[in-house]
């Protein structure tokens, strides 16, 4: 999704749909749907630009579909920061995982392992370049930390895959972190 206006609508919606929905007048339910409708009106967009968004989007971001009132609804995948439960099972994940991020950040990672900040959960990604797309996102130098996943799986942590295949899990802690 090349396009610079979808880029920034795009980003609108992850706001108005993790992030900050009160700043549109829109209240996501527990699990995070807002029906599409609240959504072009709060935002001010057209139908087809939402769909360009949601079909266009390199992440998958969004997921659209039909509640079971029959009415037509929109959620993030991930990376909310309002309380949301997606209703995610916890499943088994492969044994590695891969997360990116900045170099400047690694000395404090290496001591206190990976937490998740404003998110509900850290972000692992299943290979090397994806892991790197995510780690670009910062300033500066960037690096790409190995998680053992089938460590902490073995170890009683749980792990979540959200439907945009991004691998969810509380906290890493840094003895299961590799180069
Ligand atoms: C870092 C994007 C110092 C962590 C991406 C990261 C992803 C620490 C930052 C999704 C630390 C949090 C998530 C510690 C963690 N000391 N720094 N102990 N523990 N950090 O944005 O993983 O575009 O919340 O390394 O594609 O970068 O939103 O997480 O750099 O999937 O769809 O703290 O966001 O997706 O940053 O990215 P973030 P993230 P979307």
């Amino acid at each position: 999704m090349d396009d610079p206006r979808l880029v920034r609508l795009s980003k609108r919606m992850s706001l108005a749909l993790r992030h900050r929905p009160d700043r549109f007048g829109l209240a996501p339910d527990r699990a995070g749907w807002v029906p599409v409708d609240d959504v072009l009106a709060a935002l001010g967009i057209r139908r087809a630009d939402l769909d360009d968004v949601v079909a266009g989007n390199d992440k998958q971001r969004f997921a659209v579909e039909r509640g079971p009132d029959g009415v037509e609804r929109i959620r993030a995948n991930q990376g909310h920061s309002i309380p949301v439960d997606l209703g995610l099972a916890p499943v088994d994940p492969p044994a590695v995982l891969y997360h990116g991020t900045s170099a400047a950040a690694l000395d404090s990672i290496r001591t206190s392992g990976l937490h998740r900040g404003g998110r509900h959960h850290v972000h692992l990604s299943p290979d090397v370049e994806t892991a790197q797309r995510v780690g670009a996102r910062r300033a500066g130098p960037t690096v790409v930390l190995t998680v053992d996943a089938a460590g902490m799986a073995r170890d009683g942590h749980a792990f979540y895959h959200s439907a945009n295949g991004v691998w969810l899990t509380d906290a890493v802690p840094a003895r299961y972190l590799g180069a």
